[in-house]
C-alpha cells in the first residue's frame, strides 16, 4: 500500500470515533451538568455519555471491518481491535480535553476553536495508538496536514445531512 494511503487507513477509526457522536448523541452530559471552579461548565452539553460510548463502539467496529478487508495490514484481529480501540479512545479523550479548554477560556458549547477542534482529537489518537502500531514521521506529518481539511469536509457534510446545526 502507498504509505500515505496506509496512514489514512490507519487513522480511519479515529475519524469515525470523532464524527459518530453527532449521530449517537444522547442526553446525559458527561459532566452531569456540573460547573468548574470558574463557574462555567466542566465540559458542557456537547459531550454526552451516549456520544462517547457510541463513538468508541463505532471506531472499534470500523477497525474490525478494516481487518477483514486488509488482514495483512493488522496481522491479527486482536491487533486490529487493540489499535481501533486505542485510536477511538484517544480521539474521544482529545475531544473532551478540547471542550474542557474551550470552557475554561469562556467559549460556549459549539463555538469553533480553530486548531483545537481539528487537531486535538488526532494528536491524542496518535499518542495512544503509537505504542501499538507506529507510523513513520512522514506519515504523522501527512495526517496532521490533511486532517483539518477532512474534518471541515466531514462537518459540512454532517450539516447538509441535517445532523449538525452548524457547519463546523
Ligand atoms: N457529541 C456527544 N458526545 C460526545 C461528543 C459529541 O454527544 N462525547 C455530540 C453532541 O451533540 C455535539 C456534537 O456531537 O454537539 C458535535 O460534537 P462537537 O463538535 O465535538 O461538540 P460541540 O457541540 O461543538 O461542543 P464543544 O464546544 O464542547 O466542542
Ligand atoms: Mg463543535
Ligand atoms: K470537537
Amino acid at each position: 500500500m502507498n504509505p500515505l494511503l496506509e496512514a489514512l487507513w490507519y487513522i480511519l477509526p479515529a475519524y469515525f470515533a470523532n464524527a459518530s457522536p453527532v449521530i449517537f448523541k444522547g442526553k446525559t452530559p458527561m459532566d452531569f451538568g456540573k460547573k468548574f471552579k470558574d463557574g462555567r461548565r466542566i465540559l458542557g452539553d456537547g459531550k454526552t455519555w451516549r456520544g462517547f460510548f457510541g463513538g468508541l463502539l463505532a471506531g472499534t467496529l470500523v477497525a474490525v471491518i478494516q481487518y477483514y478487508l486488509t488482514p495483512n495490514f493488522y496481522g491479527s484481529l486482536a491487533m486490529a481491535l487493540k489499535l481501533g480501540f486505542a485510536l477511538s479512545l484517544g480521539a474521544l479523550l482529545g475531544d473532551l480535553i478540547g471542550s474542557f479548554i474551550k470552557r475554561r477560556v469562556g467559549m460556549p458549547r459549539g463555538y469553533p476553536a480553530v486548531g483545537l477542534d481539528q487537531w486535538g482529537f488526532i494528536i491524542t489518537a496518535l499518542l495512544l495508538a503509537y505504542p501499538i502500531k507506529a507510523l513513520s514521521t512522514g506519515q504523522v506529518l501527512f495526517l496532521l496536514v490533511v486532517t483539518p481539511f477532512i474534518h471541515w469536509g466531514a462537518n459540512i457534510f454532517a450539516y447538509k445531512m441535517g445532523w449538525k446545526s452548524v457547519p463546523w
